[in-house]
């Protein structure tokens, strides 16, 4: 029995309001959707009423401003809803178990007012499995309509590039799964009428699940790898970015990623423990990806004891030295600190009782500084940690003058024989000048 459609066919709501949800809400209203913007978070709701954007993102602040989106926390609004799209983070347990919580939540208010006829998307990153094992039971339980006949499912996983300007969510090619042919096509005509890029019909919701775990696996693992290489050359004395940059010089079949002090955010660190727990649990044990995820979880440890080392050469304790940490953001010119390494880094120097010293320029809170001159007063090493552009346009002359004794390069960002000739002692990541 077909369900009769008591919504308007271009109105849509987009549950959860973050780096991934807004941008695709003002793109829909940008195409002339009629869209509805829900959030549990009454003080970011509040500033995108008052068109104040919660997060840094210069491109995004024009466009909210002329967008007629109406914002709210009540999700009795997704009753006026065709389409209801899912952007809530999908985060790990300290245990690195994954946190299905935000969606489950999200799927238990859209239930209670989702209307016959309604689209539900989820963009949120998650393992294969969820959209049929978790969200669809849970939109069933509560709404008392039928997937695929009363309402329809899709995953389209989010692909959103934080910081990133040249792609955004109106051209980055996306993929499509669906519980159905229908619910597919539904889904397809909705997002190829916002987006300016292909979108690749999967036959499965769990093919397109398992498309954004693998793409962001992929680059796990990849760092993973140049992180063992660096520790390797470090030993062997072989600089590890001469050698990734002569092996870029292969025009295929090489794709350059680069070492550091570790993997941030809330993409690549964490997608990869939803694969490896839903495929336990199914009898699989993902020993590549797990032992990737322990490499560059090593990652921070590993860079305090470089700082120990060089400290030592000088005979100086890190006890009770000043340590100044630049960059608490997990990645350059975002104010972004999920999953960040900094903060392993911070841990991992309190542990040693160190006397620590944040400063990060996109951050400002109470346990950082905020600006360099107190940052580098009276340190005995300086750790980067995020390659701000602030931190890359450092020089030997500025850091000499400010007493800095050494530099550990977290993010291999600075030109370190310009900094050792300067009497500055330099390491980086599989790096020494
Ligand atoms: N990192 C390295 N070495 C590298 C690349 C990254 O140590 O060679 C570190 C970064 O410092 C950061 C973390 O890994 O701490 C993640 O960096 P990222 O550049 O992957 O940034 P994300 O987390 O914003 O990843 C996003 C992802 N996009 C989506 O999930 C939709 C990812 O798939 C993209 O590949 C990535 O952007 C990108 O290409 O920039």
């Amino acid at each position: 029995m077909k369900a009769k459609l008591t919504t308007p066919k271009n109105t849509v709501a987009i549950i959860g309001l973050g780096y991934v949800g807004l941008p695709l809400a003002v793109l829909a209203d940008q195409k002339k959707y009629q869209v509805i913007g829900i959030d549990i978070d009454i003080e970011k709701v509040t500033k995108l009423q008052k068109k104040i954007l919660p997060f840094k993102d210069g491109t995004l602040i024009e466009d909210l401003r002329k967008s007629t989106i109406l914002f709210t926390t009540d999700f009795k609004k997704v009753s006026e809803a065709r389409t209801v799209v899912i952007c809530v983070p999908t985060p790990v347990h300290d245990n690195h178990m994954p946190d299905i919580g935000p969606v489950r939540g999200a799927c238990e208010h859209i239930a209670a007012y989702m209307k016959p006829g309604t689209l539900v998307v989820l963009e949120s990153t998650v393992n294969p499995g969820v959209s049929e094992e978790i969200v669809l039971p849970a939109l069933e339980a509560k709404s008392g309509l039928k997937a695929g006949v009363d309402f329809h499912l899709a995953h389209c996983p989010e692909r959103i590039n934080p910081g990133d300007h040249k792609w955004d969510v109106h051209n980055i090619p996306r993929v499509l799964g669906a519980l159905n042919p229908e619910g597919l096509k539904k889904a397809y005509a909705f997002y190829t009428s916002i987006i300016e890029a292909p979108v690749k019909k999967m036959a499965s919701l769990k093919e397109a699940e398992a498309v954004k775990i693998v793409e962001n696996s992929f680059r796990d693992i990849n760092i993973a790898f140049v992180n063992e290489l660096a520790r390797s050359f470090s030993k062997l004395n072989i600089n590890v970015m001469n050698v990734i940059n002569g092996a870029s010089t292969k025009p295929f079949a090489f794709m350059a990623h680069y070492p550091g002090c570790g993997v941030g955010g809330h993409c690549i660190p964490v997608d990869p423990y939803y694969l490896i727990e839903y495929a336990k649990q199914n009898g699989f044990n993902h020993r590549f990806l797990s032992l990737a995820r322990e490499i560059n979880n090593q990652m921070p440890r590993f860079t305090v004891e470089l700082v120990q080392e060089c400290l030592r050469a000088k005979n100086i304790s890190l006890k009770g030295s000043k340590i100044a940490v630049l960059g608490l953001a997990y990645k350059p010119n975002v104010s972004d600190i999920r999953e960040s390494p900094s903060l392993e880094i911070i841990k991992e120097l309190q542990k040693e009782e160190a006397d620590v010293v944040v400063f990060d320029p996109f951050i400002k809170n109470e346990s950082s500084v905020h600006n360099m001159k107190d940052a580098l007063k009276d340190v005995k090493a300086v750790i980067i940690a995020t390659a701000h552009s602030a931190f890359t346009k450092l020089t030997p002359a500025y850091m000499r003058k400010s007493g800095v004794p050494i530099i550990v390069d977290g993010r291999n960002c600075l030109d370190g024989k310009r900094f050792s000739d300067y009497g500055i002692v330099y390491r980086g990541i599989g790096v020494s000048a």
